[in-house]
């Protein structure tokens, strides 16, 4: 007996897990293991030495149960052990980056734009970018002869074989837009379309897709000294500080009289400054609508009268943040985008600019 309790209380020690402590286990006090077995001699033996026997074998058995018991739980608490040192974690590293996304110069120049004509009573308006040639060129006064109308200016759509309709167009402006809100609410209508638009053209000051605000206020009485205060006030809550217009005449199909607007700037020391100095720099196409584009619009034109004006979004960008390359703009190069980039957290508000 003492040799079968050493001999099991040895490989208990040992086991290195626990399969091996179930193997010890079936062998010692399974139904056939050794201790079993010796236990089933004790109906041979006379009362006198089962007396004896009985209590030592199921000491012997006890004992083997309770080493099992020990080196199961030992086994198990160094797993657990092991494990906690693989998963260890030190809470006190520094926090990984966040790659922080960034809002757009045209993005962020867009929701400013937004923010200074709502705040003047303009609601924002939105239409399709391919347009029917209708609603891109006859509509507002653009006649077939015309070269913005050529094909090097205007990107088409393709039309298959024998489809003789005419084709679809890219927007080139957002005026589309205009015409749509005439007709689908007529006047008075006072309303901003920013929004992509289209030129095939491609070189330092170009790029083939870029952005537009335009503006349109129709009513009995709008004049082009609304035009005027709308467009200074416009410009000096942009650039943050009071900035002198000038207006030129000029010529636009849908427009009747047409102006061109230049703010104030200086180019001395290489860069632009806007709002100082005395040279001008051009930003923005204006007039009184012609009545051919109210009447295209669906509103009688000896009722109505009213300005349209448009800016390019991606030019103001680069005026108001000093970038110098526009068509850095759509390289999507994230040095670019994290240098030049807003905060999404900085919101265009008209007294933050
Ligand atoms: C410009 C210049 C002048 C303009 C005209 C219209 C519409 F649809 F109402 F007739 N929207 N925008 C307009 C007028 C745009 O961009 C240089």
């Amino acid at each position: 007996m003492d040799e079968l309790k050493s001999k099991y209380l040895d490989l208990i020690a040992k086991a290195s897990d626990a399969a091996a402590l179930e193997e010890i286990r079936v062998a010692a006090v399974g139904k056939k293991g050794e201790v079993s077995l010796k236990m089933r001699e004790l109906g041979k033996m006379t009362p006198e030495e089962r007396q004896l026997e009985g209590p030592r074998l199921n000491a012997l058995k006890d004992e083997i149960n309770a080493a099992l018991v020990a080196k199961k739980s030992a086994l198990e608490d160094a797993a657990l052990e092991e494990r906690l040192k693989a998963e260890w974690l030190d809470v006190t590293l520094p926090a990984r980056d966040r790659h922080v996304g960034s809002i757009h110069p045209v993005s962020q120049v867009w929701e400013e734009c937004t923010a200074i004509f709502a705040d003047m009573g303009f609601a924002v308006a939105e239409g399709p970018q391919i347009e029917s040639d209708w609603y891109n060129f006859d509509a507002l006064n653009i006649p077939g002869h015309h070269p913005a109308r050529a094909e090097m200016d205007t990107f088409y759509t393709h039309r298959s074989e024998g489809d003789t309709r005419p084709p679809h167009v890219l927007r080139t402006h957002t005026s589309p837009v205009q015409i749509r809100s005439m007709e689908a609410q007529g006047a008075p209508i006072r309303i901003i379309c920013p929004g992509r638009v289209y030129r095939a053209d491609y070189d330092q000051t170009h790029t083939p897709m870029f952005h537009q605000v335009e503006g349109l206020a129709i009513d009995r009485d709008i004049s082009m000294a609304n035009l005027k205060w709308v467009l200074e006030e416009f410009f000096s809550a942009f650039f943050g500080t009071h900035v002198e217009t000038r207006f030129r005449a000029s010529h636009f199909p849908f427009t009747e009289p047409s102006a061109e607007v230049d703010i104030q700037c200086s180019f001395e020391g290489g860069t632009v400054k806007v709002g100082e100095g005395n040279d001008w720099l051009e930003v923005l196409g204006s007039g009184m609508v012609h009545p051919s584009v109210l009447r295209a619009g669906g509103i009688d034109p000896d009722a109505w009268q009213g300005f349209a004006f448009g800016i390019g979004i991606d030019r103001l960008a680069m005026l108001k943040y000093g970038i110098p390359d526009l068509r850095a703009f759509f390289e999507s190069d994230l040095r670019w985008l994290r240098h030049y980039g807003f905060s999404a957290l900085q919101v265009p508000t008209l007294h933050g600019g």
